[in-house]
């Protein structure tokens, strides 16, 4: 099948719609967020485990805003297709990627965050053409903070360019002990994933002289969308994390850069046999489950270019010290 083309217009067009549902579904999750509780069992507010892991949940507020999401879209464009992570969770990972416009939800992502009232938690929707994303909403709707972008057309946090910062408040920092780093552990909870994370962490915070990278802190917000949204806003340099799905940062990714931020494949190199010059932090594919992001920098003086240089500077100096885990990619390919 040949690659689908659209036009700008188009573009704003769907951002439009995605605003439009994320602003409408908003009061939903506000509402469940307060009433939602760990043991309101025998209710709509109760948190359900998924496969029996306590680290994973769903409530009936995901899967409400789900339907409510995709019941409108089928509406507007029933030719398009559909993921979303309630929706796969049914079906298991029994669906096609293609190149057609696929709309890829997560009607609350941070379900951990929303049953336990930490305000990180949202709503994420992506859309990809040819496989990539090129529009995306994160509406987190507890920090009122509504992150929107489309390929070529910009991003914007409540409607204002993002980066909230530029320069001389947003500086380029030139190696990991200048940088705020956010990640999560994940809901895997065996012996060799726990410790692989661990070591990982550990690499990164240790002191320089000690082999590690004394990144200048690691944050774990418990939610993918927020953690990229807060790489487009400028207040994180990087974000990297093995295991979350497409569902999870489709609508990120795409808001990290226009925001003039960039990604790459999360498969990590330590105890790798890459020989060094052939390290080079690879392109991402979304539906690998692996990803790095680092948020924009601004050239050095004088120095046209250098941003883009010092990010994937930065980018491999993490690759270099994370851990790569087997995840199985999303949908078929
Ligand atoms: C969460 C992701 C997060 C990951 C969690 C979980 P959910 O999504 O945003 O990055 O570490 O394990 O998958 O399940 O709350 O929508």
């Amino acid at each position: 099948m040949s690659a689908c083309v659209v036009s700008p217009e188009q573009l704003q067009a769907y951002l439009a719609t995605a605003v439009a549902l994320a602003k409408e579904v908003g009061p939903v999750f506000k509402d469940g967020f307060w009433r939602t509780g760990q043991f309101a069992t025998g209710n709509d507010f109760a948190a359900i485990d998924k496969m029996g892991n306590e680290a994973d949940c769903v409530t009936a507020v995901d899967c409400h805003i789900e339907k409510v999401i995709f019941s409108r879209l089928r509406e507007i464009y029933p030719e398009h297709k559909f993921v979303g992570e309630e929706t796969t969770a049914e079906i298991g990972n029994k669906y096609k990627v293609t190149d057609d416009p696929t709309w890829v939800v997560d009607p609350v992502d941070g379900t951990n965050n929303f049953v336990h009232h930490f305000p990180y938690t949202g709503i994420s929707i992506g859309l990809t053409i040819n496989k990539e994303p090129v529009v995306g909403v994160i509406y987190l709707p507890v920090l009122d903070e509504l992150y929107t972008a489309a390929k070529g057309l910009g991003a914007q946090l409540n409607g204002q360019s993002l980066p909230i910062f530029s320069f001389p408040t947003l500086t380029t920092p030139t190696s990991l002990s200048q940088c705020s780093m956010v990640s999560e552990h994940g809901s895997l909870r065996s012996e060799s994933c726990i410790k692989s994370r661990l070591d990982t962490f550990k690499r990164l915070l240790l002191e320089r002289d000690q082999g590690g990278a004394s990144i200048r802190n690691l944050r774990f917000t418990g939610s993918a969308a927020s953690d990229l949204a807060l790489v487009a806003k400028g207040v994180a340099e990087i974000y990297w994390e093995t295991g979350p799905h497409a569902w999870d940062y489709a609508a990120g990714v795409i808001i990290v850069l226009e925001s003039g931020g960039a990604v790459f494949d999360g498969s990590g190199w330590w105890g790798s046999s890459i020989p060094d010059d052939e390290k080079s932090p690879q392109p991402l594919n979304i539906w690998n489950r692996k990803i790095l992001a680092v948020r924009h920098m601004p050239d050095l003086i004088g120095k046209p270019g250098s941003g883009c240089q010092i990010q994937k500077h930065l980018a491999a100096a993490v690759l270099n010290l994370v851990e790569d885990n087997p995840y199985e990619p999303d949908g078929s390919h």
